[in-house]
């Protein structure tokens, strides 16, 4: 495929700060790809650069981008990466590797007249070949909406960042539902015990004690009010690197009591990115009573996550494209880790943008989970939407 025209452009995010857009045209088609950014980002990350110098950078590859013929993805993506040279993305930033990488994706499947779901389907499968039979059919996402939001999210409260209900349902429509009633339910909660309603960064209410225990128990109790203890279920997103340090002692006790008590689906990085030990002793410590999810301990890199594999430290992980910079090093994230059984939450950043890319991600992976935010705020709803569309043209 033949690049005709390509223009970055800065754009705001959910947060209001400056993010990159990129708009790529072949022949007839044309696309446009935006980049999130995150807040709590994990140490072994692709770089991330500003804005203003990645307008810079862009000047110097453009005619470089437009001269070249790319029979593939890989072939696009690889030329990036040795364009950038270096480990980390630090020359030309992940953030803007990104976007030329997703708008890349969406031309090529323009081109070839797929669904960017199919496309991305066919590009794992090729690469995967092992894949091929297990991914025949789709199976949509479970959607994980954050309804409390602490940590890096919050201006004050817990140090968990993010309380999440997942409804136990995979048709998108009746998880959506589910999600409105339970968000009016915490809502009220909150006004009839005099709580402000003020919103974190990813749509969720902000709950303004220091406490990382309480927030579940209210959405236990406001699960149990609404009847739907069968429906739903919670799961959390310490990003313990935020608060926690490798030496620090372990709050593995406390893990434990919260899992049993809430009986929690899913734990997300519940220690220091660097602690993989703890990581390991707590999933041996209950079986499969709760998921245990790498996210800054993984950070979509196949070489860390076939690690935390050895040491059978998770049973499943965060794929967010943005921490690695290029779709093609995403996709071989994804291929290692279903080859491994383990489970994929897509997801989104704190920081995000009408782009609703990671949506059809999840579907071409058939991903456990779309992890979104609220439906509070468009940036976040849009993803949950597209995957409910997807599910109607995949069943036409
Ligand atoms: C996370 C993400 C998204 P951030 O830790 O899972 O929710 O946060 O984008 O701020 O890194
Ligand atoms: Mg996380």
């Amino acid at each position: 495929m033949k690049i005709d025209d390509l223009q970055l452009k800065i754009i705001l995010d959910s947060r209001q700060e400056k993010t990159l857009e990129v708009q790529m045209a072949s022949g007839n088609y044309y696309v446009k790809s935006s980049a999130p950014q995150g807040k709590s980002r994990g140490e072994k990350e692709a770089s991330f650069i500003s804005a203003e110098e990645a307008l810079e950078k862009f000047q110097n590859i453009k005619s470089g981008l437009l001269k070249k013929e790319f029979s593939s993805l890989k072939e696009f993506d690889n030329f990036l990466i040795k364009l950038d040279g270096t480990p980390n993305k630090s020359n030309l930033g992940g953030n803007l590797m990104l976007v030329l990488s997703m708008a890349f994706c969406r031309l090529q499947a323009k081109e070839e007249k797929k669904e960017l779901y199919q496309f991305l389907r066919e590009e794992l499968i090729h690469n995967f070949p092992l894949l091929d039979p297990v991914l025949t059919d789709y199976q949509p996402p479970y959607f994980f909406f954050n309804v409390i939001n602490g940590g890096k999210h919050s201006p004050f409260g817990p140090n968990f960042q993010e309380y999440l209900i997942v409804p136990q349902t995979q048709n998108s429509e009746e998880s959506l539902n589910l999600a409105k009633i339970y968000f009016a339910g915490l809502k009220s909660w909150f006004l009839k015990n005099n709580y402000p309603l003020s919103y974190g960064d990813e749509g969720g209410l902000v709950f303004p004690e220091k406490d990382d225990e309480k927030p579940l128990a209210i959405l236990k109790e406001v699960r149990k009010d609404l009847l739907l203890d069968d429906k739903i279920k919670f799961s959390l997103d310490a990003a313990a690197s935020t608060f926690l340090k490798k030496e620090d002692d372990s709050p593995v006790d406390f893990y434990l009591k919260i899992i049993n008590n809430y009986q929690l689906l899913s734990l997300e990085d519940p220690f220091h990115e660097d602690d993989l030990e703890n990581f390991k002793k707590l999933k041996s410590l209950i079986k499969d009573q709760c998921f245990i999810i790498g996210d800054d301990l993984t950070v979509t890199d196949a070489n860390l996550i076939e690690k935390a594999i050895t040491r059978q430290a998770i049973d499943g992980v965060i794929i967010k494209p943005s921490q690695k910079g290029t779709i093609t090093e995403t996709l071989e994230a994804i291929g290692l880790s279903l080859k491994n059984q383990l489970k994929i939450i897509v997801s989104h950043r704190s920081g995000e943008t009408m782009d609703d890319f990671i949506a059809d991600l999840s579907v071409a992976a058939n991903a456990w989970g779309l992890k979104s935010g609220n439906i509070t705020q468009k940036e976040r709803e849009i993803k949950y939407q597209r995957v409910k569309k997807i599910n109607d043209i995949a069943s036409r």
